[in-house]
């Protein structure tokens, strides 16, 4: 039976990208296995955050993947930091990952790029023991997440190898896996970026009014021409369009090339904001209910109590492979 498990760090808003990406993605498969998700609320403390920004962008993101149509009664739906397990096998696991290959890593160079070295914490730094702790502790082998979090899976498979070598096969080997079409969806403002929580000009937010999503969509950078043809490299802006498009509606490339032979831009935009719409409006209802349900807390401490039990299990197999235990 299959493990999987991924999660979504609370430090800001929601995006588009973020639902293609990763939420959307997470209620089509979790019936696929035994599914565990979270709210990587301690991730999020490797940037500043305010107390209170934390602790409401983390209750959103429960109230998200709900509305999104996770189901509490099969899929563990918690707080990262209700389950100690996780701070304690990454302070055992960041004994086997090393600085070398934690300073290669894309996610750390863009983030500390902007910041002078003394203010760049430790944490930002360590982001991904953490995250190879939250995906061994599950014994999770499916880890589905979009495009920019691959490298970091990729990292978690080194250290699972590194310890089954030493200790024996004490962990099981996740595998990153990505949404076919809208891995990585493109900032609406510069579609040579990825879209993403900090770019408030090229993104649309979960929380946007559906006027203001169509607008944000109006006046997306387009290309030279006037075709609608898939085409990254020469034409990245309608590219994007056609991917958020095409990963809504379920509409190949070619069907809607096709669909506009003939057409400009401004009636595909116009299309492509009716479907968001179309897709947003029930979604968002669905979360406004849920807000005001009170359903949340419930559902991350029951989340929480069911994702304790098979993590205190893992650190317990790995505290007595290294060594520590009482006799
Ligand atoms: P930040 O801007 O704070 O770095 P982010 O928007 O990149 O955040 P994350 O919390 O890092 O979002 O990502 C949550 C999940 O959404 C991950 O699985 C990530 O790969 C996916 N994701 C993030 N941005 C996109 C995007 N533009 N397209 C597709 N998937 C995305
Ligand atoms: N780094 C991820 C969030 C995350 C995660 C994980 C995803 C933390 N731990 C474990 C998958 C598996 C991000 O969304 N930026």
């Amino acid at each position: 039976m299959d493990r999987i498990l991924s999660g979504i760090k609370p430090t800001g808003q929601l995006t588009l990208g973020n639902y293609i990406g990763a939420i959307k993605n997470f209620a089509k498969v979790q019936y696929e296995g035994e599914t565990f998700l979270f709210i990587a609320d301690l991730h999020a403390l490797t940037l500043p955050i305010e107390p209170e920004t934390l602790n409401k962008n983390s209750r959103d993101i429960a109230a998200y993947y709900l509305a999104a149509g996770l189901d509490p009664k099969h899929t563990s739906i918690f707080l990262q930091s209700d389950v100690s397990e996780h701070s304690e096998l990454a302070i055992i696991l960041q004994n086997y990952l090393y600085m070398g290959e934690l300073s290669r890593m894309t996610q750390f160079k863009d983030k500390s790029s902007k910041m002078k070295e003394e203010a760049i914490g430790l944490g930002l730094f360590a982001y991904p023991v953490l995250m190879a702790a939250d995906i061994v502790l599950y014994n999770a082998n499916r880890i589905p997440v979009g495009e920019d979090q691959v490298q970091h899976v990729e990292l978690a498979r080194d250290v699972v190898k590194r310890m089954n070598n030493r200790y024996g096969k004490i962990l099981a080997m996740p595998k990153a896996e990505m949404v076919k079409v809208g891995a990585r969806i493109m900032s609406l403002s510069d579609p040579s970026k990825k879209m993403s929580k900090s770019d408030p000009k090229g993104d649309i937010y979960l929380s946007d009014s559906l006027e203001v999503m169509r607008k944000k969509i109006m006046s997306a950078v387009t290309d030279m021409g006037k075709e609608i043809k898939y085409d990254p490299i020469n034409k990245p802006g309608i590219s994007n369009l056609m991917t958020i498009m095409s990963s809504l509606s379920g509409k190949s490339f070619e069907e809607i090339e096709k669909e506009f032979v003939g057409k400009g831009y401004g009636d595909f935009k116009r299309a492509v904001a009716d479907v968001v719409v179309n897709e947003m409006a029930p979604f968002k209802a669905r979360y406004e209910e849920i807000i005001q349900s009170g359903l949340v807390d419930e559902v991350l401490s029951e989340g929480a109590k069911r994702a304790k039990v098979v993590a205190k299990e893992t650190l317990t197999r790995v505290q007595h492979a290294i060594g520590l235990y009482r006799k």
